[in-house]
């Protein structure tokens, strides 16, 4: 496949003014007729016209009225070319035929059960019709709609809707107008029979506002946590960045087949149901929070990523960055703004951090790709929100929101950059930004190193801090960063220390800013040494080399007034035990722990100043992967899981009277009702948490404790939770559990995938054959996407001892499912490939064996593009 290159970005020679579709749907023969009002942009006129397509059927083609001959085109499943159009403005008339319910890569116009809907970004408008399918070519759309009445009495598009009627012979049609001008990437359709949860919201500007979630028949009561998510959203942006909606109508819809969580359409955002529908007895506190963030970051993208889009493809991350970060602000403001943040430091860590020091490692804005669908990344997302984030921390808030409004209003109506964006903070700030950029052009997590000394005599504390970025594939020199240190010098009363003076960086406020390779900060007139307190709420996206003591660490868990670093020195002391743990069981001997960490978290969980959810994350122990990650060469999985256990072991053996308390505290409270929200579901997740734990000892107590929390469970997040120990642990009453539970939820997909996922990721020798069997099951589909993440997803990236075995059958199996999987949905097939990307940190045996499994990929013949592309990069 060829290489896309940014520096060979060129405006395409005519422009869109104005589109109107005309869809004819049957199930299995649908007629589209574009008519396209093109004109040549300054210079191009008479150039050929050559649009962009995907496994089109041309069935109609005309100019101005007049049927195109044959010698005047050239139409290809993907390709048209005009080649000598009018000189001036010109209509162009093409018909497309389309098979919907043929369409199993849900990219284009498909079928999700019995419902018409679409899903363009990134590439798949030319799946409908011939168009210059890329995002700076921005049109106004009007989109007629004939369907079946019966089967479709739902029709719907972007923008408002203009009007509608019967034509007689069982079919009506409806017309919708979206008055903003939009890449083709952002067009939706839907069809079907639905029913629809409504409500309505006044904009601040006074527009009344037509909401409607539409949802499969019967689901309706589902939607009501996505609705109300919904308008706190529309409030929050109102109020938080002073953006305001601007159609009569916003619709969503809910499919069950969807390869993403959601996509956001222009006033028509088509969501994956697994992040609208929830109830207590179907969701957990993981899925409504999952619901708030998902319905905020579709709508936020209205303006950031409708109202000015992208340029090209290479700036995905000007919408999905500053989106992500948006929803990340309106999740903290909802809920513990502390808790959101050592969450999205964690996602970042698992997910992020092994993909930018792997193979398929590019930077936030990449340079090149073969396949854009593989640049829907964490590094694209998660990092470049955190680039967003560094920006506001580095200019300060007055200035980050200048720089937004600048943008807002400088853009809008525009497909822009990267530079454009950063120029406006630059512009508000008054700081030179060039440096900073070098976040957005090169990949790679930089590792700051910290070195310390006190001087007792001169009162001076003074902190070296050296930052280095590993080479990545493609770039093998790095320049030194911009990074924001927020810190604070901890005295012995456990308040921060104010040094009368600080030389040797830029310090702004409560954050010292690196610039060069490496800084001698010095910090005078200080009492005693401090114990220093660096990347507060995690300023940064980087990895800290710092060998601060078991008791200094145990001080900062104690006495930090930050949260996040209270909870991170919890998490190093942790990491430090487990990863010696694990080097001792690979020397073969027994794993040993200090108690005085584990003490200090008993404390800890004492302490009633500390809420549930904040004590819940400072128990939860670092998984086996992120273990994994830390060890990050010949790696072992058993030796891995072996120390993991007998850690957990030991924290609960001298945790175990507080645990249980905790756990009895909640079932005491099983009659108050359940709430979603943040005080509600830290308390489940202290007391799930807790019980997972005590469960490691596998005591007929402990057991009975969970089994009991299985049975009296009275809403999901508790009995998934109690389930799934049921199933790890492989208790004797596992195998009764999950059947009473398919038996009641075997009807509803979305609780199906968690019945699967307990399943998949179970660490148990049984696993793989279980999973394999599962495929069979009636509830399993692997034309359904989320019963695929559900089952083998999980196996591949919760399960690290199986997937990891040592016989090699883990890779074998999910390699095959990928083969598989390929030619219906090379989407899905490449997401689910991207599990190997760590193959290479793996002990020699399991290295050669996982490598089997990829060339087994690459030996098949035609391989998508997507799965190519990864592979490729995988095994480079
Ligand atoms: N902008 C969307 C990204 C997307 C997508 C969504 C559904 C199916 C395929 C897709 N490809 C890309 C989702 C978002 O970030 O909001
Ligand atoms: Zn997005």
């Amino acid at each position: 496949a060829p290489v896309i290159r940014l520096a060979d970005y060129r405006p395409t020679p005519y422009a869109i003014d104005k589109v109107d579709l005309e869809f004819d749907l049957t199930p299995e023969r649908t007629l589209v007729a574009a008519t396209l009002v093109l004109s040549p942009r300054a210079g191009t006129a008479g150039e050929p016209l050559v649009l962009n397509g995907d496994e089109l059927t041309l069935v109609r083609i005309a100019v101005d009225g007049r049927e195109l001959r044959e010698d005047e085109y050239e139409a290809s499943a993907d390709r048209l070319t005009v080649k000598a159009p009018p000189a001036g403005s010109f209509r162009l008339e093409m018909t497309t035929r389309l098979d919907p319910a043929a369409n199993t890569k849900l990219m284009g116009l498909y079928r999700s059960s019995g419902t018409w809907c679409t899903q363009c970004e990134a590439e798949g408008f030319r799946r409908i019709t011939y168009y210059y399918d890329r995002p700076d070519v921005l049109s106004v759309f009007t989109v007629k709609i004939v369907a079946p009445k019966i089967e479709a009495p739902i029709l719907l598009s972007n923008g408002n809707p203009v009007s509608s009627g019967d034509l007689g012979d069982g079919r009506h049609f409806a017309v919708w107008h979206d008055p903003w001008p939009k890449p083709s990437y952002l067009f939706a359709l839907v069809a079907g029979d639905l029913d629809a949860l409504e409500d309505e919201f006044t904009t601040m500007g006074g527009r009344k506002v037509k909401l409607a979630i539409y949802v499969e028949k019967g689901n309706a009561p589902k939607a009501v946590y996505a609705m109300d998510s919904l308008k706190r959203s529309m409030k929050w942006d109102e109020e938080v960045f002073g953006r305001e909606y601007d159609l009569d109508v916003f619709n969503v819809v809910a499919v069950s087949d969807f390869n993403m969580g959601a996509m956001e359409n222009k006033g028509l955002n088509v969501f994956n149901d697994k992040y609208v529908l929830a109830d207590p007895e179907i969701a957990t506190d993981a899925d409504y929070a999952g619901i708030e963030a998902v319905i905020a970051h579709e709508y936020f993208h209205n303006w950031t990523g409708d109202r000015i889009t992208c340029r090209d493809w290479f700036q995905l991350c000007l919408k999905e960055g500053l989106t992500v970060f948006r929803d990340q602000e309106f999740s903290s403001d909802m809920r513990s703004r502390a808790v959101k943040r050592i969450s999205d430091a964690r996602l970042l860590r698992s997910q992020q951090f092994p993909e930018d020091g792997g193979p398929l490692a590019h930077p936030v804005r990449p340079e090149q790709y073969k396949e854009i669908n593989n640049f829907y990344t964490a590094t694209v997302y998660e990092k470049g929100a955190e680039v967003i984030r560094m920006l506001k921390t580095l200019i300060g808030d007055d200035a980050f929101a200048r720089g937004m409004d600048l943008y807002f209003t400088r853009h809008d109506g525009e497909a822009a950059t990267i530079e454009q964006f950063i120029a406006c903070f630059a512009e508000a700030s008054g700081r030179d930004l060039e440096p900073f950029m070098v976040w957005y052009r090169e990949a790679g997590t930089p590792t700051v190193t910290i070195d310390e000394s006190w001087d007792e005599a001169a009162r001076r504390y003074t902190l070296t801090l050296t930052q280095e970025t590993p080479a990545t594939p493609g770039q093998q020199t790095k320049k030194p960063r911009v990074i924001p240190v927020r810190f604070g010098l901890v005295g012995p009363d456990g308040k921060d220390m104010r040094p009368s003076g600080i030389a040797g960086a830029e310090v702004n406020g409560d954050t010292l800013i690196l610039t060069a390779p490496s800084h001698t900060v010095t910090f005078e007139g200080l009492p005693s040494r401090p114990v220093p307190s660096l990347f507060r709420r995690f300023s940064a996206p980087v990895k800290v080399r710092q060998s601060l003591s078991s008791a200094d660490l145990i001080f900062l868990l104690a006495n930090d007034a930050d949260s996040f670093n209270r909870w991170q020195a919890g998490t190093t002391l942790a990491m430090t035990a487990l990863v010696k743990a694990t080097q001792q069981v690979r020397a073969g001997q027994a794993p040993s722990f200090e108690t005085a960490p584990i003490d200090a978290l008993g404390k800890l969980l004492d302490d009633p100043a500390l809420d549930a959810a904040f004590k819940a994350l400072l128990i939860a122990v670092p998984s086996e992967n992120d273990v994994a990650r830390e060890v990050a060469e010949n790696v072992d999985p058993d030796a891995v899981a072996t120390a993991h256990l007998a850690y957990r072991r030991t924290i609960a053996g001298r945790l175990e009277a507080r645990l249980r308390a905790i756990v009895e505290a909640d079932n005491a409270a099983a009659d108050q009702p359940y709430v979603p929200d943040a005080a509600g579901s830290g308390r489940r997740s202290l007391a799930n948490t807790a019980l997972d734990l005590l469960s490691i000892t596998g005591s007929a107590e402990a057991m009975a404790l969970v089994r009991r929390r299985f049975e009296t469970a009275i809403n999901m997040t508790d009995r998934m939770a109690a389930l799934t120990i049921l199933v790890h642990r492989g208790d004797a009453g596992a195998e009764a559990a999950l059947a009473a539970f398919f038996e009641r939820f075997g009807n509803v997909p979305l609780v199906v995938d968690k019945w699967l996922s307990a399943q998949a990721s179970a660490p148990l020798p049984g696993t793989l054959d279980k999973v394999m069997t599962l495929t069979q099951h009636p509830a399993f589909s692997f034309g359904n996407p989320n019963r695929v993440r559900a089952l083998v997803g999980a196996f591949a990236t919760s399960n690290p001892t199986q997937f990891g075995r040592a016989d090699g059958k883990g890779f074998g199996f999910v390699a095959d499912i990928i083969s598989r999987l390929d030619a219906a949905n090379p989407q899905l097939a490449a997401r689910l490939l991207v599990t190997f990307r760590s193959w290479r940190s793996y002990e020699p045996k399991r290295r050669a064996q996982a490598e089997t499994a990829l060339r087994s990929i690459q030996g098949k013949p035609q391989l998508s593009r997507d799965v190519a592309d990864i592979l490729e990069r995988t095994l480079a």
